[in-house]
């Protein structure tokens, strides 16, 4: 991008910014001139063509099939470019690269809640290393908000009772403001908060100077204890449950037919609404867990079973 057109846009401070910051100026420039066009033509016209005498009258105009083909067709061309060229960043936007750091999210009438993997957690700020892929995993305790970093150019609604997700990688170090980008009640313009980008040896020393904390799988071995999870899942499969060992990202045959990618949100379908996907092979003997555990919870439950591994 240019720096003179900059001034239009806010600060570019993440990988696809540019990108999107290039489509939204054609955007401008093609819409912007065909609006010139129309109106100097109109005001020309109006001018040049105007009514002399009373007794003129304008010629009776049947239309001309080539002109009607050439105006429908060129804008239609020019719109599918326009619609390919988003499809692409849409699709480089939400599709995250293997190896992100991930985020959890929970929103709240009016807050920010954050944890990192690490175990710490945050209130309307973000710690986050520059130069490093970054995979939000969000959900929202009451209503529906959004996830809106301007400077990212990245905004994602968040939803109670399930999880969205979005990645960016921040390029430069700074302080880029975060914003509900959703009404949700009477506070939600204070509903903002801080993405503190930092150098990655900067952050290395935060996360590390956090260390009272515990890792998000550890507080779930903890919550998985004492709801009593181990009394049908253990190591094995048993006739009382399947086992939960490399279950994530494997492919689920469930009952009745067809099969599911057991990702975070599935994790998370399984403990609330059990019920609504059996596994093949068992019956619905699994009780729901929904209103016993808080969505913070229910996060470290998913990070804890995401980490058994054989
Ligand atoms: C009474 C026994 C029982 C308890 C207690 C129980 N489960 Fe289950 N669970 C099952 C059975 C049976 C299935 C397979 C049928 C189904 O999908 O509902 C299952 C399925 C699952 C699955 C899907 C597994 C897959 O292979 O796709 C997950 C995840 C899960 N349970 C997690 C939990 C967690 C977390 C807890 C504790 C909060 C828990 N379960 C408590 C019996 C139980
Ligand atoms: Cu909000």
């Amino acid at each position: 991008m240019p720096e003179w057109i900059t001034w239009l846009f806010p600060d570019q401070a993440s990988t696809i910014a540019p990108k999107v910051d290039w489509l939204y100026l054609a955007l401008i420039l093609v819409t912007g001139s065909v609006a010139l066009l129309i109106f100097t033509l109109i005001t020309v016209y109006s001018i040049r063509y105007r009514r002399r005498r009373i007794d003129q009258r304008g010629a009776h105009i049947e239309g001309f099939v080539p002109l009607e083909l050439f105006w429908a067709v060129i804008p239609f061309l020019i719109f599918m470019g326009i619609f390919a060229w988003g499809g692409v960043i849409y699709y480089e936007r939400s599709s995250p690269p293997k190896g992100t750091i991930d985020i959890y999210v929970v929103g709240k009438q009016w807050m920010w809640k954050l944890q990192h993997l690490e175990g710490p957690r945050e209130i309307n700020q973000l710690h986050i290393p520059a130069g490093y892929p970054v995979r939000l995993l969000m959900t929202s305790q009451d209503v529906i908000h959004s996830f809106y970093v301007p400077a990212f150019r990245i905004k994602q609604d968040v939803l109670p009772g399930r999880y969205t997700s979005q990645w960016f990688q921040a390029t430069k170090p700074g302080r880029y403001h975060l914003f509900c980008a959703e009404y949700c009640g009477t506070e939600h313009s204070r509903m903002i908060g801080t993405i503190e980008v930092m150098r990655q040896e900067d952050f290395q020393q935060w996360i590390e100077a956090q260390r009272a904390t515990q890792p998000m799988k550890s507080s779930g071995k903890e919550v998985f204890a004492r709801l009593g999870c181990d009394s049908c899942h253990s190591s094995t499969d048993t006739p009382l449950g399947p086992s939960l060992h490399n279950v994530y990202q494997r492919k689920t045959s469930l009952k009745g037919g067809g099969s599911i990618v057991a990702d975070e949100s599935y994790l998370r379908e399984s403990i609330l609404n059990p019920a609504d996907r059996i596994v093949h092979g068992y019956q619905s003997t699994m009780p729901t867990y929904r209103g016993q555990i808080s969505d913070e919870q229910l996060n470290e439950l998913i990070e804890y079973i995401k980490s058994l591994k054989r």
